[in-house]
């Protein structure tokens, strides 16, 4: 019998925060098809900000039930695409978030497991990015600001609601335009991040019926 492909694809980008007038995130999911192996690609601009953008994806969720759930956001210091491994309980926020909130050191959610780690197949994304000749690393930490709280806040809910739903974070570079007054610092093209994207979301869906990480989460 053939293995029944995920029907919904949950990508999600966040909006400008921190000075910035766009966020590569949601230029890259802007982009990409509506359609992707037979799966339909629902597209989400999240809110950069504690609270608000964990209900929005969650409330997505629930009610387009995808099969994969892929969260991407910016991550200015980095020079490849990174696709992390783990979201942890903390907000500890350096700046504020575009409500002008500022957790420091506190619990995204009270009583709730000290992580969980992503389930999407890391490996398979990552070379299928290198593949596709854009530059990838798996990153062991998603920061403690609003990209790591969503993260959390989604595999929190997928786990107390005992989902079958798998989803990871893409954390992305600057895109060229941004670094134009800062040479110094690591840009990718917008055409290269939906190539690497689009070959992440492939993967993941070949993939889907055979992943290799067990998915848990860490007490
Ligand atoms: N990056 C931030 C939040 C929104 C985004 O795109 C982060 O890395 O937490």
């Amino acid at each position: 019998m053939l293995p029944k492909l995920p029907k919904i694809i949950l990508v999600t980008g966040f909006a400008p925060f921190g000075g910035e007038k766009i966020n590569p995130s949601w230029q890259i999911v802007k982009a990409l098809p509506d359609m992707m192996l037979g799966c339909r690609v629902e597209k989400l601009l999240v809110p950069t900000e504690f609270g608000q953008s964990i209900t929005v994806v969650t409330s997505a969720i629930d009610k387009l039930k995808p099969a994969l759930i892929f969260c991407l956001g910016q991550a200015g210091s980095r020079a490849a695409m990174s696709i992390e491994r783990i979201a942890i309980n903390v907000n500890d926020a350096s700046i504020a978030d575009n409500a002008g909130a500022q957790p420091v050191d506190t619990a995204i959610v009270e009583h709730a497991p000290a992580a969980y780690f992503c389930t999407l197949p890391l490996k398979a994304m990552m070379t299928a990015i290198i593949s596709a000749g854009v530059p990838a690393e798996i990153s062991n930490t998603a920061g403690t600001f609003v990209c790591n709280h969503l993260i959390y806040g989604v595999l929190h809910h997928l786990a107390i609601h005992q989902s079958a739903s798998r989803a990871g974070f893409i954390h992305v570079p600057f895109l060229e335009s941004q670094i134009l007054n800062r040479a110094d610092t690591a840009a990718l093209s917008l055409a290269a991040m939906v190539e690497g994207t689009k070959a992440a979301i492939i993967a993941a869906i070949q993939n889907h019926i055979d992943i290799k990480i067990v998915g848990g989460k860490l007490h």
